[in-house]
């Protein structure tokens, strides 16, 4: 090679080095929970993995969770580009897509919803309906409880006040409760001051924020599917390269792929509770087969209502 030709050659080495560093985007993401809480948890994981594998590329940058942003506005924000990308589930942006209450009675492991055409119609919803790519869904395997700090001796919450959000909302009025609705940070401040008798909780979860303290007994069964997405707005998705956006599914995938942990952890976490003296109330077989019953014809009738185009498909994906 001659002395210029090597030249040219370094220079056009340079000049795409220089437009490959150029192309480094960096997203600023955000979490409806906590930081390093239960369900902002692997979401931080995922993010170590997407700064690890797409250095150069891809960059992620924390923002954290409601402390920078009210948990119900993280939706929104998403939509309109406040931030690139979010860790959520569909319960705080029912305002903006009333489908997103039926998500929790979707509880097929996502390795067959992304074959099934689930995970197809749900990104679909989430393109036209809030302007974003869904990228991941997380905690297969994670139901929810109601817990309570009196005591109730038939499978009623007629006299109760629960602290819910969508997902538990119809459910408890349809056992008679009384509802307030607030996001995870008031739980504790709403327990202790008697504001609520009990509140709608995953199993996961109740120790970080103390809430063993104000939590006597939880309801079995155990009823419905966590939902946690991770959203990307829609425009920021359609102008990251190939190579970007692979960095940013392989992550997912491997995100859902930690869903495999949840069985024992769930395990670990009821035993943990047993422990911390929250008693198990149980009213037998009969009793929970007609209470899940309830729950999921109460909630399907409540999805169908507010979303009549969209959440039959959904209804007949999830097969219940
Ligand atoms: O109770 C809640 O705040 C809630 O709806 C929820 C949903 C998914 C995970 C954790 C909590």
């Amino acid at each position: 090679m001659s002395l210029k030709t090597t030249a040219m050659a370094a220079a056009a080495l340079m000049m795409s080095a220089a437009a490959a560093q150029a192309q480094e985007v960096t997203l600023r993401a955000v979490s409806s929970f906590a930081e390093k809480t239960q369900f902002s948890k692997n979401f931080e994981r995922f993010i170590d993995r997407v700064n690890e594998t797409g250095k150069g590329q891809v960059k992620i940058n924390y923002i954290g969770g409601p402390r920078a942003m009210p948990p119900f506005e993280v939706g929104n924000a998403v939509r309109t580009k406040v931030v690139d990308i979010a860790n959520v589930t569909g319960a705080f942006y029912t305002n903006l897509m009333p489908e997103a209450d039926g998500f929790k009675l979707v509880s097929k492991p996502m390795s067959e919803q992304r074959k099934n055409g689930t995970w197809a119609y749900i990104n679909e919803l989430h393109n036209q309906k809030l302007n974003s790519q869904y990228l991941a869904r997380q905690f297969h395997n994670v139901p929810f409880h109601i817990y309570l700090n009196k005591k109730i001796d038939k499978l009623d919450f007629k006299g109760t006040k629960i602290r819910v959000t969508p997902v538990y909302r119809d459910m408890v009025e349809a056992f008679g409760g009384t509802t307030v609705t607030t996001p995870p940070g008031e739980v504790y401040t709403a327990m202790e001051r008697g504001v609520v008798d009990g509140y709608g909780w995953p199993i996961l979860g109740i120790f970080d924020l103390g809430w063993d303290k104000v939590t006597k007994f939880r309801v079995e069964p155990a009823f419905y599917s966590v939902e946690v997405n991770v959203l990307v707005n829609l425009d920021v998705w359609k102008g990251l390269s190939n190579a970007q956006r692979k960095v940013l599914n392989d992550a997912a995938l491997w995100l859902e792929g930690l869903d495999a942990e949840n069985a024992g952890i769930v395990k670990a976490e009821r035993e943990r509770q047993a422990k911390a003296n929250i008693q198990a109330l149980d009213f037998g077989p009969a009793e929970s087969q007609r209470f899940l019953k309830t729950a999921n014809d109460v909630a399907w009738a409540s999805v169908i209502k507010r979303a009549p185009q969209t959440a039959p498909k959904l209804r007949q994906l999830a097969g219940n």
